[in-house]
């Protein structure tokens, strides 16, 4: 397995206007994030790959391709969860064979899951897959939220590394680093990067490091080192980009500006609006020439 710590591009993909998955596009995505952003890995399939809007097959195409694209030169996770657990152990059994390095699997959502029901459906995709698993922790967007206690019964599996934490809760992630010390966080708001890396995350996994990489990893490593006031001005800038980013619309605002780069990111996935109207591609231009270029 390859060292899952650092810095990971949660991945976007590539669509054509009538939403099929553009292969072009999407190997594009991930040479840049590759060769330019020089990350440590991909998070496939998660929030920023669109990926609970679209079918099985379509999944599992993006994590074939992925892992044809990037072959061994960057550790990958496969974000396989579901409300539909039997898809989430079929997408976990292909990642497994395609040689993804960890699993990962968003907490079930939209119904009212108790901790018991939670925990089973995470040690089923480990029963039945074999490999790692990594808890995707994202309650504003699922409403599902785990305590420090739950966290240790999850972790009474040996296969669960850690989690990907995606809150502003930093009492939380506090308690958790303290109480298991030998558990994986890695961050998911890349706008809180100082507060989570100064808490001793390792590694951070985000949708802007598609075209913010290299200041990631700078936030990442001076926080690391103790060089806070740095690693605070490198973040202030970060967020002036994604405050436009997340203004103009996420996913949207980011492919136009890996576009405006020659990287064919294509178009959104409905429902999600699928193409940027003439205001918010004078926007991501503008934030592209004052942050990127
Ligand atoms: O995976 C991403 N979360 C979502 C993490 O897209 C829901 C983050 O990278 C955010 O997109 C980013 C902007 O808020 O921090």
């Amino acid at each position: 397995m390859k060292n899952l710590k650092g810095i990971f591009s949660a991945l976007l993909v590539s669509f054509n206007e009538d939403g099929s998955i553009n292969e072009k596009g999407l190997r594009q995505i991930i040479r840049h994030n590759i060769d330019k952003m020089k990350v440590d890995g991909l998070y496939v399939g998660g929030s920023t790959g669109e990926n609970f809007m679209l079918s099985t097959a379509e999944k599992k195409e993006i994590f074939r391709i992925a892992k044809d694209e990037a072959k061994d030169q960057i550790a990958l996770i496969a974000q396989v969860g579901s409300v539909n657990l039997q898809e989430a152990v079929e997408l976990g059994k292909y990642a497994t064979e395609l040689g993804y390095d960890s699993l990962s699997a968003v907490t079930p959502f939209y119904y009212k899951f108790t901790f018991p029901e939670i925990k089973n459906y995470y040690d089923t995709i480990i029963a039945e897959t074999g490999n790692n698993m990594i808890v995707y922790s994202i309650p504003f967007l699922t409403g599902v939220n785990i305590g420090v206690e739950q966290f240790g019964e999850l972790y009474k599996n040996p296969k669960i590394l850690g989690v990907k934490f995606t809150a502003g809760d930093f009492y939380l992630l506090e308690r958790l680093k303290k109480a298991y010390p030998n558990h994986l966080v890695w961050a998911g708001f890349d706008e809180m990067m100082v507060p989570a890396a100064s808490l001793g995350v390792d590694g951070a996994i985000g949708s802007t490091f598609n075209v913010n990489g290299v200041r990631a990893r700078q936030i990442f490593e001076l926080t690391q080192a103790g060089k806070l006031k740095d690693a605070v001005e490198v973040q202030h800038v970060t967020n002036d980009l994604i405050e436009g980013i997340l203004a103009n619309g996420l996913y949207l605002t980011i492919k136009e500006i890996l576009k405006l780069q020659g990287v064919e990111a294509g178009y959104c996935r409905e429902p999600m609006t699928a193409k940027a109207t003439d205001a918010q591609l004078a926007k991501a231009k503008e934030l592209f020439e004052k942050f990127i270029k």
